[in-house]
């Protein structure tokens, strides 16, 4: 099983959540990437995914992203999920990606309570309308929103059962996502993180490779082909 984070996609030139390079302006992802915020300021906060969405589209993905596709073919029983919005993983080949909170390419009509795919960058209008009228949303989860359920539960199962669990790139401190290491380790699972620095996993991962994921793992995948 492997989880990813925010930092599979730092190399790809996406900033991370946190740290240094943060995400936008003087926000906090946590206080745009909320209802409230949403409810609030829907132009400022479509402000914030029409930025990103224009930054990712014109990125690609990295090494990283492509020996996560090498391994999807080398193991029989492989799960990708992610908690990246940037569909990355999928224009790099992975062809089973489970997107714990969502994807910055769909929207989502409140009204009509349907979903689908809006990739014009950039956006037409901020805030984007549905033909409905209603004002669309990122459909993406929101913090104090709950996670797909369909996928929080299989993410939940296969890492009670994976023989291997990697959390790649991942600060590992946002809920439900961060316990799935846990779980992983409670079962008898294989603990690996790759992260370029400690986080809460480290003190339980069997083995933690310090450094840039796209270098770790494309080393791991040419060990692993021996
Ligand atoms: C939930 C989508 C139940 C949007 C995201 C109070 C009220 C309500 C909830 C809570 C609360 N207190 C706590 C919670 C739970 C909350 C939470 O965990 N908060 C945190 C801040 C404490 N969680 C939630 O709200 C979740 N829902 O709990 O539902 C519920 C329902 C109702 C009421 C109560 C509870 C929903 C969480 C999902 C939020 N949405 N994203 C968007 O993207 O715009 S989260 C977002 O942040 C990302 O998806 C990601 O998950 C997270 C960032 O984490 P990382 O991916 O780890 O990224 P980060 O920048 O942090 O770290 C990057 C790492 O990579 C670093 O470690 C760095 O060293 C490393 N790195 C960088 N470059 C590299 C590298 N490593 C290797 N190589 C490199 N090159």
């Amino acid at each position: 099983m492997i989880s990813t984070g925010a930092g599979i996609s730092t190399e790809s030139g996406i900033p991370p959540f946190r740290g240094s390079g943060g995400l936008w302006q003087n926000f906090k992802p946590e206080d745009l990437a909320t209802p409230e915020a949403f409810e609030r300021d829907p132009v400022t906060v479509w402000q914030w995914y029409d930025w990103r969405r224009q930054l990712i589209s014109k990125v690609e993905p990295n090494a990283g992203h492509y020996a996560l596709v090498e391994m999807e073919h080398l193991f029989h029983r492989f799960f990708l999920f992610t908690q990246n919005i940037d569909g990355l993983h999928q224009r790099a080949g992975s062809k089973q990606v489970h997107e714990l909170h969502g994807n910055i390419w769909r929207v989502r009509c409140p009204a009509e309570d349907r979903t689908f795919v809006l990739a014009q960058t950039p956006l037409p209008g901020i805030p984007p309308l549905c033909e409905c009228g209603a004002t669309l949303r990122p459909d993406v989860v929101w913090f104090g929103e709950s996670l797909p359920r369909d996928i929080l539960n299989l993410a939940r199962e296969v890492a009670s059962s994976c023989d291997f669990f990697f959390t790649i790139g991942s600060s590992s401190t946002v809920e439900p996502a961060a316990s799935l290491a846990w779980i992983a380790r409670e079962n008898g699972g294989v603990v690996v993180e790759v992260n370029e620095e400690i986080t809460p996993v480290t003190e339980i991962a069997n083995e933690c490779f310090l450094g840039k994921a796209g270098t770790v793992l494309s080393d791991l995948l040419q060990a692993i082909k021996k």
